[in-house]
């Protein structure tokens, strides 16, 4: 349960920042915690600033968003065009969907003034007077949580009009998600705000920072990004938060790892300053007795899988799976991201062919349904592994999996394409054996069930 905080302190080789007070002792969700703890001086100090100031600090910071896609996000908020005749919208990502990721509702849950008091310093940056936390339709507590936590804060004057007597005013409304992953696509979830189906939108040409919410420039960041900016003011963008992580690769990202380790959760690191190896093996207790590594997925269910044994070029030196850093361009180089932070571990005692079928039902349940390649393709990737496993797979259906896959990636409106074929690619390249061996077992296909009338 997302809401009771257990105590739990930090791993050694963690590097709690915006998990500082997750799980921690004594702490709870209300305001006072918060105050106590110095909640809300950075927006004080914000509001003494000039906006520009707040943006240059956060360029200067190297900040990269944590969705998934990692652009940097003092770039993103330098398209906004101030002065403009349209309003600025800020609006919050919360809504958490991607397979294997399980960050964001801690905050939500435990820390909501972190989140509310980041999006007020990022309205205050931006320009915006009105910003939404679009939050995920299955995380029902954590609206009821932040709508508590901003009357708490309205109530104190860190929302509203004239805040702190700085003659900024803001406004944070919380809106529930529609239930469906293509809402996290930020111009599906910027449909959805509109109240439409949450079709996303053609881009390039136009991105949200010039034509977003109702047709103005609108930011969209995950909530983690928010929360950093906080930290970006406190510590320096960089001066401080800068020499956290590595160049280009700054900060702390929070890892989701889920599957095949002893001590499974979530944990705050440096970025880049574990290998995949040494999370694994220190920080998640391990692979389960008498389990070797077979492969990870290292940035949610939408990233390439990564196989173990094998061995990865990098521009100078070639590495193996356990020694690739945890940062966006190691991962990136070795062929595949780090997306969302959900690190996906499996050990020998998994099929893939099972595991690929379980993702491929993901997609095929969630696409929109707007593309052709994507609406149809997703669903045959699902029901050729679907028939490798139950019965009427051939030894063309590996190549044929490849085939559906590589006609939808780059033919579609929304990333969701390479979202649902990255797998499928992925997986057939790495793990073909496992693929051919399978679909040539000859099982035939099973038999839809005899009609009885008294059925
Ligand atoms: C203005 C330009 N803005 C790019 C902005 C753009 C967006 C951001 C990144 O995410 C990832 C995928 C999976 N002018 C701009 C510009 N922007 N060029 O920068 O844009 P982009 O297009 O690189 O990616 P994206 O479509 O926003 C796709 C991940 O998202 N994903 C799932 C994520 C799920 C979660 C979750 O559950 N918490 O985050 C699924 O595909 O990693 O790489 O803001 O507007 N010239
Ligand atoms: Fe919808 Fe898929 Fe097209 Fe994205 S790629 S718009 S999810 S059909």
């Amino acid at each position: 349960d997302a809401t009771m905080p257990r105590v739990r302190p930090p791993h050694p080789r963690e590097k709690r920042v915006v998990f500082k007070n997750i799980d921690r002792e004594g702490w709870t969700n209300d305001l006072n915690c918060y105050l106590n703890d110095g909640g809300y001086k950075q927006l004080e100090q914000a509001l003494k600033m000039k906006p520009e100031e707040i943006v240059d600090e956060v360029k200067k910071s190297g900040l990269r968003g944590r969705g998934g896609a990692g652009f940097p996000c003092g770039v993103k908020w330098g398209f906004i065009k101030r002065g403009g005749p349209k309003p600025t919208y800020l609006i919050c990502n919360a809504d958490e969907s991607e397979p294997g990721t399980f960050k964001d509702r801690y905050i939500i849950h435990q820390d909501p003034h972190q989140l509310i008091e980041g999006m007020v310093i990022s309205c205050f940056a931006v320009g915006a007077n009105l910003a939404y936390i679009y939050i995920r339709g299955e995380f029902p507590e954590g609206a009821q949580i932040l709508e508590k936590a901003l009357a708490e804060a309205r109530a104190k004057n860190f929302l509203g009009k004239n805040i702190l007597g700085s003659g900024f005013d803001c406004e944070i409304y919380v809106h529930r998600g529609a239930g469906a992953y293509i809402c996290g696509e930020e111009t599906g979830l910027i449909e959805s705000l509109e109240g439409k189906r949450a079709y996303p939108r053609i881009k390039p040409p136009y991105f949200p920072a010039v034509l977003g919410l109702y047709q103005c420039p609108t930011i969209v960041n995950n909530v983690e990004t928010l929360c950093d900016v906080k930290h970006i003011l406190a510590m320096g963008g960089g001066a401080g938060y800068a020499k956290l992580g590595k160049p280009n690769n700054t900060g702390t990202r929070i890892l989701c790892v889920s599957g095949d380790v002893k001590k499974p959760g979530y944990y705050e690191v440096e970025v880049g300053s574990l290998t995949m190896g040494e999370l694994i093996n220190d920080v998640c207790g391990g692979l389960r007795d008498g389990r070797t590594l077979k492969a990870v997925i290292p940035g949610g269910s939408s990233a390439k899988v990564l196989k173990a044994g094998e061995k990865y070029k990098l521009k100078d030196k070639e590495i193996t799976l356990e020694e690739i850093p945890m940062d966006f361009d190691t991962l990136a180089a070795a062929g595949s991201m780090a997306g969302s932070g959900g690190v996906i571990v499996m050990d020998d005692s998994r099929d893939m062919v099972e595991t690929l079928n379980n993702i491929n039902e993901f997609y095929a349940h969630e696409s929109c349904g707007q593309c052709t390649p994507c609406r149809e393709g997703a669903l045959w990737m699902k029901k050729i592994t679907d028939r490798i496993i139950e019965g009427g797979g051939t030894a063309k259906d590996p190549d044929v999996l490849k085939n559906v896959a590589d006609n939808i990636a780059g033919k579609t409106i929304c990333a969701f394409g390479e979202a649902c074929s990255w797998p499928t690619q992925s997986f057939v390249l790495k793990f073909r054996d496992e693929f051919t061996a399978k679909a040539k077992k000859d099982i035939p296909p099973p038999m839809p069930p005899e009609y009885t009338p008294e059925q």
